[in-house]
Formats: structure tokens, sequence, C-alpha cells
């Protein structure tokens, strides 16, 4: 079962890891560099079977990147709410205030100068697929800022005309605006790759939280390389997933003895219905995964 490379993987990080003091101070395992093959053709999805993974959430998230929205106020309108601690707090810390996440959450929703001013993310993921900055040359030795790029119109169409391409990819990691984002990428560069009629992604992804983190961008990795295949008229492939820093943190020992003493079983599948012309015609509505029973999900706490 394809399941025991993430649970190798958790048991290595948490077994041999180096511990170190992370950003978020509340301490890690980590390794370097592992990879995680699975195979998506026949609709086979990585979806994890040890613990329930909200995949809704993530394939909401997804269609929320193709918009190019960077505020979680759409997400929090759907119900999603992964992306509110950063938001709340830096609101927490500038304000002063005392609020609680729901009631952060709430007012977002309802009041618009609030979402404005409090709820953007800055130009993460979703700006710089669909509308990356470019600037031109002003002709008087300035420049001033041109069209953006629409890396996913042009990922498309790059492997409709030219699928032997090697220069199919989608970044994130724009370095000049990183300190205006809420947090710098962690699934940073996406590439793929046609082989036999069959569209393979690689996803770099340069951090990696395995416990909370990971199980949410596989599935993301998956839905994202289905739809792009559907649209290039593919088969989907293989996905290759590596990650940079790897870790678990100090403060998931709990999930990671209940996790490993369960074992894989099953093998979920994510179908399209009504593939849309157009890759950002995209609905909820238009996934469906059958054959998913996971066992009972783990909660943990989530580092900021
Ligand atoms: N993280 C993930 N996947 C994501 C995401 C965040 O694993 O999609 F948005 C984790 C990785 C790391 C933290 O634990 O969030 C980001 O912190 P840093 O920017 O310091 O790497």
């Amino acid at each position: 079962h394809w399941e025991w490379q993430y649970l190798d993987l958790m048991r290595h990080i948490w077994d041999h890891g180096d511990e170190r003091v992370d950003r978020t101070g509340v301490g890690t395992r980590s390794i370097f560099g592992p990879q995680i093959r699975f195979d998506l053709s026949g609709g086979k999805v990585p979806l994890l079977t040890t613990k329930r993974v909200f995949w809704k959430a993530a394939a909401r998230e997804m269609l929320w990147f193709l918009t190019g929205n960077t505020n979680i106020r759409p997400l929090l309108q759907e119900g999603v709410t992964i992306w509110s601690d950063w938001p709340l707090a830096k609101y927490r810390q500038v304000s002063g205030e005392d609020i609680s996440q729901d009631d952060f959450e709430r007012r977002i929703v309802a009041d618009d100068a609030f979402a404005l001013r409090w709820g953007d993310l800055g130009p993460v993921y979703g700006k710089q697929w669909v509308d990356w900055p470019t600037y031109q040359p002003a002709g008087d030795g300035l420049y001033r800022s041109g069209p953006g790029i629409n890396q996913i119109d042009q990922l498309v169409a790059g492997l409709r005309d030219n699928p032997g391409g090697r220069r199919h990819i989608i970044e994130g990691w724009n370095v000049a605006e990183l300190d205006q984002m809420a947090l710098p990428p962690c699934h940073k560069t996406y590439q793929f790759h046609v082989g036999r009629g069959r569209l393979n992604c690689l996803l770099f992804q340069r951090s990696c939280d395995v416990a909370l983190g990971l199980p949410f961008n596989l599935f993301g990795a998956a839905l994202l390389t289905r739809m792009i295949a559907a649209q290039a008229g593919l088969e989907p492939g293989e996905l290759v997933w590596t990650g940079g820093d790897t870790h678990l943190y100090l403060n998931h020992g709990d999930l990671v003895a209940e996790q490993l003493a369960r074992e894989p079983d099953g093998a979920p599948v994510l179908d399209l219905i009504d593939v849309p012309e157009s890759i950002f015609s995209y609905r909820f509505e238009n996934f469906v995964v059958r054959d998913y029973q996971p066992q009972g999900a783990i909660r943990a706490p989530v580092a900021v």
C-alpha cells in the first residue's frame, strides 16, 4: 500500500530526525530531502486511510488559489478555516484585542472593510499563479508595472502545444514579494512532464509539516494534476512529492503514536465530473471522492 511511504517517513523522522528550535518556537524533528511517489492512474488519489483527511477543504482551497484571490473571506464563506491562524495572529498582535478565532472569522465574513484590512494574506499562491507581476522599461531609464502573467493558463497551453517540453513549471516563490506574504509558499514548485500520454507531476515542497500539512498537500497536488491533465487532454500519471525541510512538531507525539499504531487499507478514487472548458471554471461540485472509508480523524495543534 502506497501509504506505508507516508507512515515510514513519519516513523523515520520521529526516531531519527534532527531536533531543533524552529521559527514557531514549538520545536521539530527534521530531515532533508525525502520523496514519496504515487500512481494517479485510474482515478487513484493519495488520501490517507489511517486518518480522515478533510479533502473538501483542500479542494476548496485549490479552487480558491485558481481564482487568484488572496483574502481568506471566500474560504470562510465556504466554511474553510485553514488559513485563519495567520491573519488572526497578526490582528491580535496589532490591535491588542484578545478576540476568539470564531469571532474574528465572523467579522471577516460580515464586515467588508474589516475583511479588506485584516483578511488578506498578501501575494500568496493564487496571486503568483495567475497574476505574477511584471515590470517593463518605461523608456526613461525607469520601469513601470506591466501585465501580470497567468502561469496556469500558460502551463495548460504549453502542455497542449508542446507536451515534450521541459519547462512546464508553476512557481510560487516570487523572491521580490516574499516579505509581503503571510507565509512564503511551502508547496512552491510544481513541474509537469508528459510521458506515454500521461501527465506526471513533481511537487517540491520546501518546508513540510508531515502530520498536518502533507496529507493536505498530497491531495491538493493530485487534484491540481487531475484538473490540468483533463484540460490538456492527458491521462494522469505519477505524482512525485519531494520535501525540503521535512519535519514533525514536537507537540505531535500523540498523533504520531496513534497513527503509527494503525494500518492503511483501501484505495479511494477521485472522479472529475462535467469537466469544464477552462481550468478556471471548475466548481467544487465537479469533484467526487468515492471508496474513502478512513480511520478516525486525529487532532493536533497547528504551529503558526
Ligand atoms: N506547511 C505545510 N504545508 C502547507 C503550508 C504550511 O506543511 O501547505 F501552508 C507548514 C510547513 C511548516 C510551516 O511547518 O507550515 C511553515 O513554516 P516556515 O515558513 O517557517 O517553513
